[in-house]
């Protein structure tokens, strides 16, 4: 019985709800029903003299039937608020919102984060240097003669102030790091470079490079090498394929040149590798006795491996990006595909 009541107050009250043409219509049907003295109120005041036996499924359906009808009302509302919106020169809340144009992270700052993290996996702390470098541990403490070619004004920003340049390299930071923490050391440098040269496919007169660092006694070329492949494969998540040559850098003896098989065209040619298949990443060697003296270290004691991984490079062999000039252009439809 009190079911049956329920059930037919709850569908006159929804058919109400139905009918209502306007808010005001709203306001009257939840006056009339659902109020105090309204219908639905006078039935529930039945339910404390119902059969205990009856009590609880009765309460729940009376349960039921309040939140539905209050949903139902709810909805009502909202659908009369939303077209007064549209037409009464409101908010218009069926117009797509404003969409926010949100930051990226840069290709190199991505690829920097990742190696950063590989590195640090390997035991190597990660060290910051600053851009505008002095000419000494630019060039003087890594063993880099006054009369090196390297120095000439064809490859160095150098600034007003006397025996300042644009940090070429990110070797600078060797000895830096050797004189603040000594040894034993592992280290990397994520690092801007500069430098005043003609731009084309691979160079730009700026870029990232990654040096790393490691300073200890008997480090052999052994580790220098395990290193490296860790590293590439980590980056890469696969073994690359890799060609190892003689290099020559003043801060290093002996040293290396790494190249990797062109991943634009698969080492067939193209302009990113000059038409070879191999472009130069990851010259590498052994510290000069030198630049371990530099640093306040004995180099009877200690010896390390050191690299200058070419950070912008890898960006573009990771993405295939065929321009290094595209990375700093600034043109948001290229850097929005990353990150
Ligand atoms: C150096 O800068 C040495 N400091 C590397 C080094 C470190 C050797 C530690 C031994 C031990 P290099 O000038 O070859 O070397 O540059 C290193 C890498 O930086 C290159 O292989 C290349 O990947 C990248 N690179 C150099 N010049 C440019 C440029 N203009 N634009 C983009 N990338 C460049």
């Amino acid at each position: 019985m009190f079911k049956n009541d329920l059930k037919k107050i709850e569908q006159r009250v929804l058919k109400a709800i139905k009918a209502a043409k306007s808010e005001t219509d709203l306001e009257q049907v939840r006056l009339q029903h659902l109020s105090r003295h309204g219908e639905l109120a006078v039935l529930l005041k039945q339910l404390k003299d119902l059969p205990p036996a009856e009590k609880k499924s009765a309460g729940q359906a009376a349960n039921a039937a309040k939140e539905g009808i209050e949903t139902a009302l709810q909805q009502k509302g909202l659908s009369f608020q939303m077209s007064a919106g549209v037409t009464d020169g409101g908010v218009d809340v069926t117009m797509p919102g404003h969409s926010f144009l949100t930051g990226n992270l840069h290709p190199s700052t991505i690829i920097q984060q990742e190696l950063e993290d590989i590195c640090r996996a390997l035991g190597f702390r990660v060290l910051e240097g600053p851009d505008i470098e002095s000419e000494y541990y630019n060039f003087t403490a890594l063993n880099i003669p006054a009369d090196h070619p390297a120095r000439d004004t064809q490859d160095t920003f150098w600034l007003k102030k006397e025996g300042q340049v644009l940090k070429t390299h990110t070797s600078a930071m060797q000895v830096r790091a050797l004189e603040k923490y000594g040894a034993p050391l592992r280290a990397v440098f994520p690092g801007r470079c500069f430098r005043y040269e003609a731009t084309d496919a691979s160079h730009d007169t700026t870029f990232y490079q990654l040096e790393g660092l490691m300073v200890d006694k008997n480090v052999s070329i052994t580790h220098l090498i395990g290193v490296m492949k860790e590293l590439l494969r980590a980056v890469f998540g696969k073994d690359t394929k890799v060609r190892q040559r003689p290099g020559f850098f003043s801060f290093v003896e002996p040293g290396f040149e790494l190249d990797i098989s062109c991943f634009i065209c698969d080492g067939e040619g193209c302009s990113v590798c000059k038409r070879t298949g191999w472009v130069e990443l990851l010259p590498c060697g052994l510290v000069h006795p030198e630049v371990i003296k530099a640093g306040g270290l004995d180099p009877k004691v200690w010896s390390g491996f050191a690299f200058g991984l070419g950070l912008t490079r890898l960006v573009m062999m990771k993405y295939g990006i065929d321009d290094i000039r595209l990375l700093q252009g600034g043109d948001l439809r290229f850097l929005k595909q990353f990150g």
